[in-house]
């Protein structure tokens, strides 16, 4: 793995910090009734992905569920036009069709953004025995909620990918809750890694709050999945802070039980070791705070400004026109 340096930690800080109020510039939108629809936000999961992407190499891939605006940002989308999708612009990733949970890009390895839940678990394996049957390098990293660890897909796939060997990591990005419902309630125990056993799959639980755990793991699996010894099961313990959707009264938690969590922050965490270690000073991190809202705001600004797509749009993107010549209209 690529060390973890003072870099690391500044790129962690900025990023993670990016990715947070790129999702709070959301929510206000929301609010606004500029994005419309669902809006699944991923504050206080940061640290699953900036660990990913540190342990990552150039022909891996990401696939995940609804909570999806960030993760294609840090596999280097441009962040404006992912804003611009979910207020449904002509300027967005897909054109504004997709919308908040949908939001794609291949030419970055990023495919997708499903609102099936468990539905993404079968595509990743499927993006995964591609690569292994053309003979490329990648390797498929497949999110999924600890909602979704409960679905039956996930247990085909599981039999099937490591009686394949297929080089696919299983992330289960696990935040206590599906919707309303805690872990607890879902089955006998917490542990969704031991779900990996009855496949002698290898599996565990990682520390979802702290990237340097998430890259360690991560690392471990991606190459075990590289050398052609198969998948991994990684049970990242996280948790979000805001709730299931922009609908959602939280009467299933405590806000002390969010105030916990804050406590171990995984922004917070970096920021404490940049300020101990002394890798930046107090004026150098307000620079970098300035510049993550700038940057916001612009994406804010393009998005706004950009236009809705035209209407016939809505036609030629449902069917392929090749393949049905009757729809070319005019
Ligand atoms: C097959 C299916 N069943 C139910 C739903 C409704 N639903 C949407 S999100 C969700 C909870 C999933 O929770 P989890 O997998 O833990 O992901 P998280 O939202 O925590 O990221 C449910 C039940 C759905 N979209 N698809
Ligand atoms: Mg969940």
């Amino acid at each position: 793995m690529k060390k973890i340096t003072k870099e690391t930690y500044i790129n962690w800080y900025k990023d993670m910090l990016f990715w947070r109020k790129f999702e709070d510039k959301l929510a206000a939108l929301y609010i606004q009734q500029k994005v419309r629809g669902f809006l699944h936000l991923y504050n206080g999961q940061e640290a699953v992905l900036a660990g990913a992407l540190h342990a990552m190499k150039e022909n891996d891939k990401m696939i995940t569920a609804y909570r999806n605006h960030v993760q294609p940002i840090g596999l280097g989308v441009d962040p404006k036009r992912i804003m611009a999708e979910l207020l449904g612009k002509d300027t967005g990733t897909s054109r504004g069709m997709g919308g908040s949970m949908h939001i794609f890009s291949p030419e970055h390895n990023f495919y997708g953004g499903h609102g099936i839940v468990g539905g993404q678990i079968p595509l990743g394996a499927g993006l995964a025995f591609a690569d292994k049957y053309f003979g490329r390098d990648g390797v498929t990293l497949t999110y999924f909620g600890d909602g979704a660890a409960r679905q039956g897909s996930l247990h085909e796939t599981f039999n099937m990918a490591i009686n394949w060997k297929l080089p696919v990591v299983f992330i289960c990005e696990n935040n206590g809750y599906a919707m309303g419902t805690s872990v607890e309630r879902t089955a006998n125990h917490e542990d969704i890694w031991k779900l990996g056993l009855g496949y002698e799959m290898p599996c565990g639980p990682v520390d979802g709050m702290n990237p340097v755990k998430v890259a360690e793991a991560m690392n471990e699996a991606i190459e075990r999945a590289r050398r052609g010894d198969g998948p991994t099961l990684l049970d990242i313990k996280t948790y979000r802070y805001r709730g299931h959707s922009m609908s959602d009264a939280q009467h299933y938690r405590t806000k002390a039980e969010v105030d916990e969590y804050k406590k171990i922050d995984p922004i917070s965490q970096v920021l404490k070791i940049i300020k101990d270690k002394k890798y930046a000073t107090d004026a150098e991190v307000k620079t970098w705070d300035k510049e993550v809202k700038d940057k916001v705001e612009e994406c804010q600004k393009f998005a706004e400004e950009s236009p809705f797509p035209d209407k016939q749009l809505l036609y030629d993107i449902v069917y392929e026109q090749e393949n049905y010549p009757f729809l070319k209209h005019r």
